[in-house]
């Protein structure tokens, strides 16, 4: 029955699922970036069957430690459902994943549509509130490497989000220090800085990018803004947290 991208969209949902790695798509032939877009949707497509639905979007390679710790120079998104989000002081296992990572960010909650090129201005007037977030990406590929085209067809990399309290983002926020700890050890530091020097650029750079595919950012959805440092790999028992100057803390465990 299915096309090769519809092949190419199970191969990625089993390996998402079933938390086992697999050689990247683009080995056995390779597709342009649009073709990324298209398979990443087809796949989450099949979150949706089965009951998950749209909560939002993440935003991918919007830092330079990302770009660099990765080796991929172009910003990418990605789809997130109601099944990725972990509560915030919740706990996770680390056998459901094939090599998870977590890395620091903040998210914005819409209050209004964004669609098509905004400013930032403009972006910053749908936003309802921001928090302190935590990304867990969990790349399906062998060694957590891959191409911008593979990237994209696994949904950049996004396996669960964490989101701490929301609150009123009028202030200026484009430098707020962030602190990532394991057990209480900082691991990773930054600042909101590191993230398109202000974040609020990702959020006008999300609604840029997803209509270049047809989607607008919708009310109610939560954007992730990117990676402030690199990611850090997680391993059984340890707990996470991100402390952001001003917007306080988020945090989970990995069960023992
Ligand atoms: C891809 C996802 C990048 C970010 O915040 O930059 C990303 C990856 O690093 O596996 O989520
Ligand atoms: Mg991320």
């Amino acid at each position: 029955m299915g096309n090769k991208f519809d092949d190419l969209a199970a191969t990625i949902d089993d390996a998402a699922r079933k938390g086992d790695a697999i050689a990247q798509l683009s080995e056995a032939s390779a597709f342009t970036l649009p073709q990324a877009y298209d398979i990443q949707e087809k796949s989450i497509g099949l979150r949706l069957a089965r009951g998950e639905f749209r909560v939002g979007m993440k935003m991918g390679f919007t830092s330079r430690a990302k770009i660099i710790q990765m080796g991929v120079d172009d910003m990418i998104w990605g789809r997130l459902t109601d099944g990725m989000l972990v509560e915030d002081g919740g706990e996770i296992s680390f056998a459901d994943y094939v090599h998870p990572r977590v890395e620091p960010e903040v998210a914005y909650l819409l209050k209004e549509p964004l669609e098509g090129p905004v400013t930032t201005i403009q972006a910053m007037s749908a936003v309802e509130a921001m928090a302190p977030a935590l990304e867990i990406i969990d790349s399906r590929y062998k060694d957590f490497k891959f191409t911008v085209e593979d990237v994209v067809a696994d949904n950049a990399s996004s396996s669960g989000f964490v989101v701490g309290p929301w609150c009123h983002a009028e202030f200026d926020h484009s430098n707020l220090g962030m602190i990532m700890e394991f057990d209480g050890r900082p691991v990773q530091i930054g600042s909101t800085a590191a993230i398109l020097g202000n974040p609020a650029r990702s959020l006008a750079a999300a609604s840029r990018m997803v209509a270049e595919f047809g989607e607008r950012l919708e009310a109610g959805w939560i954007i992730m803004a990117g990676g402030a440092t690199a990611a850090e790999a997680l391993r059984p028992g340890v707990s996470v947290r991100n402390s952001v100057e001003h917007l306080g803390s988020v945090g989970f465990k990995v069960s023992a």
